[in-house]
């Protein structure tokens, strides 16, 4: 169902997309192929994200792209999902970039925010032109992020910001950071967002050095000196943890999709050398034990898309869950760090060098199995909805 898979579409899955879909996501394919693969391999030995293509995948309609209004593209969900697939199977750091930028930053601004806030933001985030990052996890609160201590405390016509939030994503590259504070106190507190521009006095940002994983990204730590945002950078629909975890809905949409992409690219790439690669006489693909890790792969993958497929509908009818998203990103992030080990191994010492994708792809998903949700937190979201029973309680 990726253009670079169509080879072996035994499920006739590309036939379940319309003509719409299909030419969105093989013109992401295209610039995936001409304008990033080129380039991924020094920025993930460099550890930086080349911020210069922002604009580029502004004009191809992937930030905010399945927002309406204030010059964003309004695709539908599906597309949405089948162009962060494509990204991904770039880099995970790729479809990062887009995820943070359109789900977690654009989409609060455009439901939270005032009228004032959307105009003046989002166009040229739709453009690339302004970067933003989403502050939600703290130091000492990561999976439980409603034991935030970062505060907000109102201050005539503004709020004094407080607290420090780490591994965000662009955080030291973003013109603006969403930032999730605790604004009351005792029974009143309640958890809402802000607008945090770059130069407000007391906003300082730093980069997380020595990642063995999402090189191709940046991620950073934000501190709050006592920030003075004016309380018409509140955005003022957001109250309460169920705020920063309905953003989180729409980006854990896109990695459902994307880890797809990354499996992908690992699957072709090991496909491909054991055709060529001869071991005792004979192409390693020759041999039974590969066959299998082949057959097994190529299953998981199939079924994964076929999930997405049918997650992007749910949602395209306004029908989907967090937990259908949940149980989407739990799945198919498991699968792709398992096909992308398992090609690895079939590199043998290859596997481990930066002239195949496979290693990067394999380290880039151990960061995505962690972030968005640990994979344990999903299970204990889908523990939930089986039984019942909160295991957070
Ligand atoms: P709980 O009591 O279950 O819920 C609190 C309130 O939130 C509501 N809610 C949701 N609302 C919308 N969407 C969801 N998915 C929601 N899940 C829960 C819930 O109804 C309730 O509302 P109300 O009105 O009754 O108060 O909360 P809990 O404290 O027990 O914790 C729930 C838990 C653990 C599932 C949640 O906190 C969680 O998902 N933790 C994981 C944190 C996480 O995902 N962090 C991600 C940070 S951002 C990031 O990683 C970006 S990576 C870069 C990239 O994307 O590329
Ligand atoms: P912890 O919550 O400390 O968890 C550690 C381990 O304990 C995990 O295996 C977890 O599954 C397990 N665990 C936790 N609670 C339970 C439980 N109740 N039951 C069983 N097991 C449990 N955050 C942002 O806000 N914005 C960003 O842009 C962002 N970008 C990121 C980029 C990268 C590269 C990475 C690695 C992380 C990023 N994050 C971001 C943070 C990410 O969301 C958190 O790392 C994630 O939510 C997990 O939190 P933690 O690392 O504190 O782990």
């Amino acid at each position: 169902m990726s253009e670079a898979f169509h080879g072996t579409d035994l499920y006739q899955v590309d036939g379940l997309l319309s003509e719409d879909e299909r030419m969105v996501r093989d013109s992401v394919s295209r610039w995936v192929d001409e304008r990033w693969l080129p380039i991924v391999r020094d920025h993930y030995r460099a550890g930086t994200f080349p911020i210069a293509l922002s604009t580029e995948l502004g004009e191809m309609g992937l930030l905010g792209s399945n927002l309406t209004g204030y010059g964003c593209p309004g695709l539908s969900g599906s597309t949405y999902g089948l162009a962060m697939m494509e990204l991904e199977r770039g880099d995970s750091g790729l479809r990062s970039f887009a995820s943070v930028q359109g789900s977690l930053c654009m989409f609060p601004i455009w439901r939270y925010g005032s009228e004032a806030l959307k105009e003046k933001f989002l166009p040229k985030m739709a453009k690339g032109e302004l970067i933003g990052c989403f502050g939600l996890t703290e130091p000492d609160h990561g999976s439980d992020p409603g034991g935030m201590i970062t505060k907000a405390v109102k201050d005539g016509s503004d709020y004094v910001l407080s607290g420090e939030k780490l591994w965000i994503t662009n955080g030291s590259v973003a013109d603006l950071a969403i930032v999730w504070a605790k604004v009351g106190s005792n029974e009143a507190t309640s958890i809402r967002g802000f607008v945090v521009e770059k130069g407000m006095k007391g906003f300082s940002a730093y980069n997380v050095e020595g990642k063995f994983s999402l090189r191709a990204s940046v991620t950073s730590g934000l501190v709050f000196d006592e920030v003075r945002v004016p309380a018409t950078h509140l955005l003022e629909g957001t109250g309460g943890l169920g705020s920063p975890l309905s953003c989180l809905n729409q980006a854990r949409y896109g990695i459902a999709w994307g880890a797809v992409g990354a499996a992908i690219a690992c699957f072709t790439c090991a496909l491909d050398y054991v055709k060529e690669r001869t071991q005792f006489g004979k192409p390693l693909a020759s041999f039974q034990l590969v066959q299998a890790k082949l057959a097994e792969m190529y299953t998981e993958i199939v079924k994964a898309q076929l999930l997405s497929v049918q997650l992007g509908r749910l949602k395209d009818a306004g029908k989907v869950t967090p937990v259908q998203v949940s149980m989407a990103k739990r799945n198919n992030v498991h699968m792709a760090l398992e096909v992308a080990r398992t090609c690895r191994e079939m590199l043998g010492a290859n596997g481990i060098a930066d002239e195949y994708p496979v290693f990067r792809h394999m380290a880039n998903l151990e960061s995505v199995y962690t972030y968005e949700g640990t994979h344990d937190i999903h299970t204990l979201i889908l523990g939930k909805h089986l039984t019942g029973i909160s295991a957070f309680e």
